[in-house]
């Protein structure tokens, strides 16, 4: 009889060996379904906004404006992650559901929150195809203390929504923690731009460059929704966690990668935002491959241009890469990476369901233009 169980467990996990993009579609719908009314819920915190209805009115509007708009998918992948492990576990409810998305939301609140710093700190110009938030008119000002409270609503919007769940207390730590290591990859980011480190091109390489892009966003952008799935859904196996950790930063980083390739080359009609990496001097996967690359002519170059915020600076700068052949070196690089990181998944020692989920998040992001 053991023997009969275990085969049919074993046939059991062995049905669903991928979420096809149909299914991916169908959640995203539903994960959608939820939003709707969470950004008015905040605007409406009665121990701030029964007092000041001008607060009510001002975050209702900048909610709107730097949570929407983007394509969701940190949001959506912890919704993904808990619905899909919940069902499996036969847990998944209607409430279930909606606490899954209101921790998703939240998770798109950070993201928000942190873009209107990054936005700032990087003097960018647009943001999802819109002035970005600092530079609208109203917001000059209120944007520093906007960012602050967008941060800390979503927790408000956890307490709400998800306090009942077992892991209430780890998923909340969870939030805090990422959102303090990013802001440690911000610093990090900062401090290496050309102003405030003379020495950039004896510091840029790929350790530092690492490190950047780890904390600042893999942690964020795709470790943490994962992992914040998981323990909504009632996992609390640290092993599995800390395995799955260990792929899902790999894909975060593979993530800052693409951003760094379509800074530089993507097409602002799509990514709804203009390239700064170069004039502002960042640490960059295409810098430190040039400066890998690079002879001493260009060496040259690219200590007089980079980091210099002028047109004509910039044009040397894509001149040297484009003699390094850049373009054509990410795209091999990515797709190698993608291989690497499919193989990785699949011999990891975590169940099924699991590396399904993962599979989905990496199938999001692919080839991202
Ligand atoms: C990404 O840095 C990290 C955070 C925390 C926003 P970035 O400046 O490359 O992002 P973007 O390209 O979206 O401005
Ligand atoms: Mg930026
Ligand atoms: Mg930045
Ligand atoms: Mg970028």
């Amino acid at each position: 009889l053991n023997i009969l169980c275990g085969r049919e467990k074993s046939i059991k996990k062995m049905s669903k060996t991928a979420i096809t993009r149909d299914e991916v579609e169908s959640q995203r719908k539903q994960f959608n379904s939820y939003l709707s009314g969470f950004i008015e819920e905040l605007a409406a915190v009665p121990e701030i906004c029964a007092d000041f209805p001008e607060v009510s009115v001002w975050w209702e509007q900048m909610l709107s404006y730097n949570v929407k708009g983007g394509k969701m998918n940190r949001g959506f992948m912890a919704y993904l992650s808990a619905v899909t492990l919940a069902e499996e576990k036969g847990k998944l409810t209607e409430d279930f559901r909606r606490s899954a998305a209101a921790v998703g939301f939240g998770l798109e609140m950070m993201q928000a929150s942190l873009l209107v710093d990054d936005d700032i700190i990087d003097k960018a110009e647009t943001r999802r195809g819109k002035p970005c938030w600092y530079r609208v008119k109203g917001a000059e000002k209120t944007a520093l203390i906007d960012a602050a409270a967008i941060d800390r609503l979503s927790l408000k919007l956890y307490k709400k929504h998800c306090w009942a769940n077992p892991n209430y207390r780890k998923v909340c730590d969870l939030y805090r923690l990422t959102r303090l290591k990013t802001m440690s990859g911000q610093t990090l980011d900062g401090l290496s731009e050309p102003e405030r480190c003379a020495d950039m091109f004896n510091r840029f390489d790929m350790r530092l460059y690492q490190a950047i892009i780890l904390n600042k966003t893999a942690f964020y952008s795709v470790q943490c929704p994962v992992i914040i799935g998981m323990l909504l859904a009632g996992e609390n196996d640290q092993g599995v966690l800390d395995e799955a950790s260990k792929i899902l930063c790999l894909i975060g980083s593979y993530f800052q990668t693409q951003d760094d390739y379509l800074d530089c080359y993507g097409d602002v009609s799509v990514t709804g935002k203009i390239g700064t990496d170069i004039q502002d001097g960042k640490c960059t996967w295409f810098i430190v491959k040039a400066l890998e690359k690079a002879d001493e002519r260009q060496r040259g170059i690219l200590a007089e241009n980079y980091g210099k915020n002028s047109p004509e600076n910039v044009k040397k700068v894509r001149e040297v890469f484009d003699e390094l052949n850049l373009f054509h070196v990410y795209k091999s690089w990515e797709e190698n990476e993608m291989n690497v990181l499919n193989q990785m998944i699949g011999s990891a020692s975590l169940e099924n369901t699991i590396q399904i989920v993962l599979r989905a998040f990496l199938n999001i992001l692919s080839g991202r233009e």
